[in-house]
C-alpha cells in the first residue's frame, strides 16, 4: 500500500490565511482518501530533521523560521499513483510558475510560503509519513 500513498502538509501561510478547509476539498474532490491528519506545530529540531535534505540552502534557515511560525495540517493520503497526482494538484514550486487550478496557484504566495508541501518520492512519503504519524493514527 506504501506506494499509493503519499504525505502533505498545509504551511502555516495557508493555515494563517483560513484555507485549510478549501485545500482539503481539493484534496478529496481529485480523489485522495484521507487515512491520517493532525493539526500540530513543529518545533525548530522538527523542521530541521523534516528539511535536513536542504540543511545546506541558502534558504534553509528561512524554511525552518516559516515552517514554525505557527501550525500545520499533516496529512496521509491514498490514491493510486499518489505520490505523481498529489504534486501535480499542488503544481510547481514557485507559485509563479503553478498551472491555473492548481492548490499553490490558488493559495501560495511565493516561492518559500507556498501553502503546501508533497512527497516527492514513495520512499520519502513514508518516511515523512512515520515522521508525524504512528501506527494507531493511521486509518
Ligand atoms: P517542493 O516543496 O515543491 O518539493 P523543494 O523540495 O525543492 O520543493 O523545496 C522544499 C521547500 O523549500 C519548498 N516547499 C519551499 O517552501 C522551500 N524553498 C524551495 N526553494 C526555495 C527558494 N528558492 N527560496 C525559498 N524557499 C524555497
Amino acid at each position: 500500500m506504501t506506494t499509493n500513498r503519499t504525505f502533505t502538509m498545509i504551511k502555516p501561510d495557508a493555515v494563517e490565511n483560513g484555507h485549510i478547509g478549501a485545500i482539503l476539498e481539493k484534496i478529496t474532490a481529485a480523489g485522495f482518501r484521507i487515512v491520517a491528519l493532525k493539526k500540530t506545530q513543529l518545533t525548530v529540531r522538527d523542521a530541521e530533521a523534516f528539511y535536513s535534505v536542504h540543511s545546506e540552502r541558502p534558504f534553509f534557515g528561512e524554511l525552518v523560521t516559516f515552517m514554525t511560525r505557527g501550525p500545520i495540517v499533516a496529512a496521509v493520503l491514498e490514491k493510486e499513483n499518489a505520490v505523481n497526482d498529489f504534486r501535480t494538484l499542488i503544481g510547481a514550486t514557485n507559485p509563479a510558475e503553478a498551472s491555473e487550478g492548481t492548490i499553490r496557484k490558488l493559495y501560495a504566495t511565493s516561492m518559500g510560503e507556498n501553502a503546501v508541501h508533497g512527497s516527492d518520492s514513495d520512499e520519502n512519503a513514508a518516511i515523512e509519513s512515520a515522521f508525524h504519524f504512528s501506527q494507531r493514527e493511521i486509518f
